[in-house]
């Protein structure tokens, strides 16, 4: 059939299907709001990747279907921007902040502070990209700010970057902005890399240059990149805005990502607000920053302060103190996971990394060690990124020392360690009658995200299992009062307290008593989707492989553990216990489980009455939807201390704010 004439329903047909992908496209990889579930995205498609097949005359370079297109190239083509691409000056510190305002107040002879924008400064690869008449002609590297490479087909795999703008803001226009991959995605990247043997990488800049440096863009378009803009570059056809702040809004309108950090600051004490509170958040961001950027927001003020050498005078970069450290390594130690798993733990000299002492960091695996070529006694560089466990990058320099030694045996229990073929991880098989993996099932059982037992931590669990009173889960409720306060440090009015938590957490929800359970592979997003798929515990427990392998983002080696775990008698038998002595979730009731049906909430701030986990399970019982962050779709922002800029956000939109006050009164009416 390939070659008919496409009839005008067919045309009409096709440009529907790539009016609604894009949209689609947009929802997700820019707003973080999709609105379809991924497996109507796939049929939608589908049905395009036909039509396109069937009639390739109405096959177009920006339709969704032709992200990933050109054949592997042999190298990138070395082309010229058509303004350079600056570089910025740096202010390492408030007072040199302070001296780049008044060199601003003394250029223009006006002593009022000049409104500035603060920006995130992304730790990612500067791009360039050029539109023409709406549609993307060429995307290329910095280089050496006047001459880059053109990644062009790497970067149309970037689902951030339209193709086609949303608003075509001018005919020939230049945006510039910065592309990062997610820690994340750089995480699960780099563990597929060590599961496969493969070169992994230091940190997700690396990662993502190396991605973008991919001759075949079918390997870029695999890796988990996202494009933000901050400015545009070379522009046709008169002025877009008058302010920094005012031209983000507008890139955001054509279709572009743009960072929701960015806030207006109109005092010295602001901008330096802004940067405690962005260094105070860095940890919790899923993208590396490596500072912020103050820029003056006035468009015609930047015009007229102009630039030296190859900086703007209008803008400055302040760093934040450094994420990697050298320091020594002093030995490894080998520590036994949950699972059983034998993690090896560089013990290092104590070094101060990005504000925090790094003592510890984790070498992964025997291949890593083996990768690294690390030995004892060897200089190392530490990287520490968000909620991650510091790990050790490289080595810094050769002490010549001892080479490490993976035991053969199980540190804690003595039992032979096993590696499955192909498997990069090697185990201790003893499951529970190893001591650690005992320990760390308990621990795991009792935590914040499982059955949020307060006070039962590890140096607890150590003390109970040693005095005979904890072997498995079902134990925690046998425990009494009398038997707690009897231990070493324990007083009576801990032994009742933690007594109190053990019986608040017999009501439980199923999710999370299902990833309580420990299994495999299975985290929270897994338990909420098989419970979700299953209804009740009867039925996953009785689930087949095959059955389990229906559930969305559930694979082949999830479904054989899951089964596995429920194949097994003494795992059944501790379920039962857990269930006879009490343990209980209520079953959703259709009638009352809606009552904030159809409203989308946002958290935002710390609360002080409850955790944001608390909130969010509570509001989904209710029906609400509950999303990270704020757009015109949101109803109701939950404001709680030291909100930031959800809040700024939320309040130009016009969009209904609470207090946690309000929240629990909602709640409580509810209930
Ligand atoms: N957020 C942001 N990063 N960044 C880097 N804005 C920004 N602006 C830059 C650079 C190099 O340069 C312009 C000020 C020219």
């Amino acid at each position: 059939m390939s070659g008919a004439e496409a009839g005008e329903p067919v045309a009409a047909e096709v440009e529907e299907l790539k009016a609604q992908l894009v949209e689609h496209n947009h929802r997700y990889y820019v707003l973080d709001q999709p609105s379809i579930p991924d497996a109507e995205y796939d049929q939608l498609l589908r049905r395009l990747q036909q039509l396109e097949q069937l009639y390739p005359e109405l096959k177009t370079d920006d339709s969704p279907t032709q992200r990933v297109g050109a054949e592997p190239a042999a190298a990138f083509e070395s082309v010229e921007h058509l303004l350079p691409m600056l570089s910025l000056d740096n202010a390492f510190s408030d007072e040199e902040l302070q001296a780049f305002v008044e060199r601003i107040q003394s250029r223009l002879g006006d002593t009022r502070f000049p409104d500035i924008t603060a920006e995130p400064k992304l730790d990612g690869i500067a791009v360039s990209l050029l539109y023409n008449d709406g549609k993307l002609e060429r995307a290329a590297t910095r280089g050496d700010g006047r001459r880059g490479e053109n990644i062009t087909s790497n970067v149309r795999t970037i689902e951030s970057v339209p193709l086609s703008l949303r608003k075509n803001l001018a005919p020939r226009l230049e945006v510039r902005g910065e592309v990062v991959m997610s820690r994340s995605g750089f995480e699960k990247l780099n563990q597929s890399a060590r599961e496969a043997n493969d070169k992994v990488f230091a940190n997700p800049r690396n990662a993502a240059a190396g991605s973008l440096r991919q001759l075949d863009s079918r390997v870029t378009a695999s890796r988990p990149l996202q494009f933000m803009a901050y400015s545009i570059g070379y522009l046709e056809g008169g002025e877009l805005a008058g302010s920094q702040f005012e031209l983000l809004k507008l890139l955001g309108e054509a279709g572009f990502r743009i960072n929701p950090l960015i806030e207006r600051c109109d005092s010295l004490d602001s901008c330096r607000n802004y940067y405690e509170r962005l260094l105070q958040l860095r940890d919790e961001l899923d993208y590396d920053i490596d500072g912020l950027v103050y820029k003056v927001d006035s468009l015609l003020l930047q015009q007229r302060l102009g630039f030296v050498s190859r900086a703007p005078r209008w803008a400055i970069a302040r760093k934040f103190p450094a994420q990697e450290k050298s320091t020594c390594l002093l030995g490894v130690d080998f520590q036994v996971g949950r699972t059983g798993a034998v993690t090896p733990v560089a013990r290092l000299q104590p070094v101060s990394v990005g504000g925090v002492t790094v003592s510890n960091a984790t070498l992964h695996n025997r291949d890593e060690i083996a990768r690294l070529g690390v030995r004892i006694g060897d200089g190392v560089v530490i990287r520490r990124a968000g909620d991650v466990i510091p790990q050790v990058v490289s080595v810094s320099e050769s002490g010549g020392g001892e080479e490490i030694e993976f035991p053969v045996n199980c540190p804690e229990c003595n039992t032979p360690l096993e590696q499955a073929e192909g498997e990069v991880v090697t185990r201790c098989p003893a499951g529970l009658s190893c001591p650690a993996q005992q320990r760390e099932s308990l621990e795991h059982f009792a935590s914040r995200k499982a059955l949020d037992i307060d006070g039962l931590g590890s140096k607890l669990v150590v003390q109970l299992v040693q005095a005979g009173l904890l072997r498995t889960p079902a134990d925690i409720f046998r425990l009494e009062v009398e038997q707690i306060s009897s231990l070493e440090r324990m007083g009576e009015k801990s032994a009742r307290n933690l007594c109190e938590a053990i019986e608040a957490s017999r009501k439980t929800t199923l999710p999370r008593f299902v990833y309580a359970l420990g299994i495999r592979e299975v985290g929270e997003a897994t338990a909420q989707a098989l419970t979700s798929w299953f209804g009740d515990l009867q039925q996953l427990m009785q689930a087949t492989e095959e059955q389990l392998l229906e559930v969305p983002d559930v694979g082949p080696v999830v479904a054989s553990h899951i089964a596995a775990f429920f194949a097994s008698e003494s795992n059944r038998e501790v379920i039962d216990e857990l269930l006879q002595l009490g343990l209980y979730w209520p079953q959703p009731s259709g009638t009352e489980n809606d009552a904030l049906k159809g409203q989308t909430f946002v958290l935002t701030g710390s609360l002080e009455q409850m955790t944001r986990e608390q909130a969010t399970e509570q509001l989904q019982a209710l029906g609400a939807r509950v999303s990270g962050s704020v757009s015109a779709k949101t109803s109701i922002l939950v404001a709680g201390a030291k909100a930031g800029s959800k809040l700024t956000k939320a309040e130009k939109l016009g969009v209904e704010i609470w207090t946690e006050d309000r929240l629990i009164e909602c709640l409580e009416q509810h209930q």
